[in-house]
């Protein structure tokens, strides 16, 4: 091979899993790519996504250079006159209104993009605001702490394909979420495993095993109504219970009032499915429940349904073991944040989800801002930086968060592309992406059980006049006059820095160029370390929730819209609205103008059953009109078995048909302020 060609090993964050890459590079440029064999998540696999990374990066409609809107139109100036216009007019809105009007936003790109959040985080402690909002607002953040909150810490669920002999996929369709955990699941069903998938949608997996199909919203009665059975018959792990957790008698006594045939009526799944789907869980160990990584979430009783799933594996003994939930180290890395001095916006309203304990969040709750910005209470909010996220695109209700937007005195966008958010800011800045910049790549954590690490390496140079995140607020920073928070020079510096603390060294990950475990999984780490919460134990009763005025043990709440919540709404609107099913070929509201996946899936479709489309006089392939209370959008129309009659389901992140239109920042989870998108009343009609 001539010198100019080379294979760089790293890894591809277009979403959160970072799958294992082999990078071709010829004279410079990135001609080729391939799954990496050696990664132990992805095996040499990639999705649609990742095999067109090579058309993803040289896009013509990346962001060349930065541009200011005047008149507007976008004109092209430069970084000097860039970093100078927002220098200058954050220094003036800090004098004016204090450090709190600046708001930052980091989208989902920065859980994988661990120097963009770092930096982000960085630059607002050192200006000093509070208000760092981002989309934990509405995705994982609330999981993390029903976990903390129920075990003392995170428990990762492991579905092992040769150990554990029953999954649960509970509102999760990793075949398009986290295909290798697809692939994972296939595996272990081969192996013997039972399958049990629950979800309002058929999703392809459901073909092989025992499918509930749910009303939308109700699973933490149906997760009740499974204890019942499972408390009834004996069939929990009494040993465990006994000797690791607490309130086990008041949930015995609190499940009574969940019996199958009740729940039958809630959540419209069977009585006797209910009880097969609860025995088959309790009997066959060990088991894992692997839930919906943000769909469960985004409910009235989102925290709630994580805290039930939760105590769901702990009653059946399958936590810390092998094929059940499991204890996964940490990564350490340096801790770039400059603690706040104040709190964020939501830290009142949702107390638990800003700090539980001594754990303090670094998080506003970004469902607040719209509200924050156009009412200026408590504070006027006058200025924000997105970073990584497009929030006009994936935030809820998104008429109104343009509206706020409209009202600040400076938007500033740093992104690859142009999107709907920046082409709403003053100022867009040209980010590279991460194959052109050097990083830190780990199966994050919490969402993996690998714990397991490597150098993301620069594949190419930045194009254009692209810039790495960390450099961008470096300069700025200089500018403003904070340079001594920001000292790193280089990518390199920025990456040693990073990783000082790790359980891997630099020099190792060198070595190894297709990365490196961090640590070994706690299979017995209860017994080694015990439960962190108050009482050591598993907390199936939460004082804590309890302080604050909420459910100590998960109880079902109605949807804040729904024919038994809200009868009269239903009247209008006789339909149950779920959102956000991913599809494999985007990332939210990404990777629409790479063509060739265009070419595969060309425009976002309502998901409706037969008998609703004849009862609408609907066609399939027709456009027709979804509406809600907050909004309408016009879609084409896919009539379908595969979802129940009365919930019909519409993907987000498409600009064309976009179904934030439709959500709502007003109906929200009472402990996270997390937005509820799955189970919203909505109508379909003819046009
Ligand atoms: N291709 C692709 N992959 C992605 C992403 C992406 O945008 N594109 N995004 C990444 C991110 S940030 C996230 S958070 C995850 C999201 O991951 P998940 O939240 O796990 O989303 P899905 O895997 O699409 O599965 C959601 C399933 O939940 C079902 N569902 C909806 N409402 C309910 C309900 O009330 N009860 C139950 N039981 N089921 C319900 C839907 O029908 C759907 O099949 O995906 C990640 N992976
Ligand atoms: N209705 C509905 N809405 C949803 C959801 C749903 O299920 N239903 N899901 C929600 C969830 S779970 C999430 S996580 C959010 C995601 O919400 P967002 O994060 O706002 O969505 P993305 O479209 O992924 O935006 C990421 C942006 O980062 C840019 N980017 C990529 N690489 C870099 C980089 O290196 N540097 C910089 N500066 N920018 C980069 C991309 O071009 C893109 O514009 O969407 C939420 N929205
Ligand atoms: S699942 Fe696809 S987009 Fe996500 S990291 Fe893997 S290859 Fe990239
Ligand atoms: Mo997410």
């Amino acid at each position: 091979m001539p010198d100019s060609s080379q294979v760089v090993k790293t890894d591809c964050i277009l979403c959160v899993w970072g799958c294992g890459v082999n990078a071709h590079v010829e004279d410079g440029k990135l001609v080729k790519v391939e799954g990496m064999a050696e990664h132990p998540l992805s095996r040499g696999g990639l999705c649609p996504r990742g095999e067109h990374l090579v058309e993803y990066v040289y896009s013509p409609d990346r962001l060349k250079y930065p541009m200011k809107r005047e008149n507007g139109a976008w004109k092209r100036i430069s970084w000097d006159q860039a970093l100078d216009t927002i220098g200058s007019k954050l220094t003036e809105i800090k004098q004016k209104y204090g450090a709190h009007a600046l708001a930052t936003y980091c989208g989902s790109i920065g859980v994988e993009n661990i120097e963009l959040a770092a930096f982000t985080q960085r630059f607002r402690g050192v200006y000093g605001t509070p208000n760092f909002i981002s989309v934990e607002s509405n995705c994982f953040r609330s999981r993390i702490l029903a976990r903390q909150m129920t075990f003392g810490r995170y428990i990762a669920e492991e579905p092992e394909r040769e150990k554990s002999r029953c999954i649960i996929l509970w509102g999760h369709n990793p075949d398009n979420s986290r295909w290798m955990v697809g692939e994972h699941i296939r595996e272990a069903v081969a192996n013997g495993a039972k399958l049990i998938v629950i979800d309002p949608r058929r999703i392809h997996l459901a073909k092989y095993g025992l499918h509930l199909q749910i009303r939308p919203g109700t699973d933490c009665a149906l997760a009740l109504a499974m204890l019942n059975v499972i408390i009834a018959e004996d069939l929990y792990d009494s040993e465990f219970v006994d000797k690791y957790t607490v309130g086990f008698d008041k949930l015995r006594e609190h499940v009574k009032h969940y019996p199958p045939e009740k729940v039958e009526e809630i959540t419209e799944v069977p009585a006797s499915e209910i009880k097969n789907a609860a025995r088959i869980y309790a009997t066959a160990k060990p088991a894992s429940i692997v839930q919906g990584i943000c769909s469960l979430d985004m409910q009235i009783n989102g925290l709630q349904n994580n805290r039930i799933l939760a105590i769901l594996q702990a009653v059946t003994g399958n936590i810390d073991v092998h094929g059940g939930w499991v204890t996964v180290p940490f990564i350490r890395l340096s801790d770039l944040r400059v603690p706040e001095v104040e709190i964020p916006i939501g830290a009142e309203e949702y107390p638990l989800f800003h700090k539980l304990g001594k754990r303090v969040s670094p998080y506003g709750q970004a469902m607040l801002f719209p509200e924050v910005v156009l009412t200026e209470k408590p504070y006027p909010i006058k200025a924000l930086i997105v970073v990584g996220g497009n929030p006009l695109n994936t935030l809820p209700e998104v008429g109104k968060v343009r509206e706020a937007l409209e009202k600040l005195e400076l938007v500033v966008a740093i992104d690859p592309f142009m999107t709907e958010t920046a082409e709403l800011a003053h100022i867009v800045l040209p980010a590279c992406t991460f194959l052109e910049k050097s990083g830190i790549g780990y199966v994050y954590g919490v969402t993996s059980t690998l714990p397991y690490v490597l150098l993301r390496k620069r594949v190419i140079e930045p194009l254009w006049e692209s810039w790495p995140d960390w450099k961008i607020f470096t300069e700025l920073a200089r500018r403003m006059g904070y340079g001594e928070y920001f000292p790193w020079n280089t990518e390199e510096e920025v990456v040693a820095h990073l990783l000082e603390p790790c359980q891997v060294s630099l020099e190792q990950l060198r070595e190894k160029p297709e990365g490196e475990f961090y640590g070994a999984l706690g299979y017995d780490a209860y017994q080694k370390i015990g439960f962190g919460t108050a009482s050591k134990k598993v907390e199936i009763y939460s004082e804590t929730l309890e302080q604050y005025g909420h459910d100590p043990l998960p109880t079902h709440h109605e949807p804040s819209q729904s024919p038994i919540s809200s009868p009269e709404l239903a009247k209008e609107y006789p339909l149950i609205l779920i959102t956000g099913a991913r599809m494999l070929q985007y990332t939210h509201s990404q990777l629409r103008n790479v063509v060739s996946l265009r070419r595969i899936a060309p425009e976002p479709m309502v998901e409706i059953h037969p008998s609703t489309a004849r009862k609408f006089d609907i066609t399939d392939g027709e456009m027709v009109a979804v509406e809600t209370k907050t909004g309408s959008i016009k879609i084409k129309a896919k009539v379908t078995e595969d979802i129940m009659p009365q919930v019909v389901s519409i993907p987000h992140g498409w600009a064309q048909a976009n179904v934030n239109i439709l959500t709502d920042l007003d109906l929200r989870d009472p402990i996270t302020g997390y937005p509820e998108r799955n189970a919203v009343l909505c109508r379909v009609k003819k046009i």
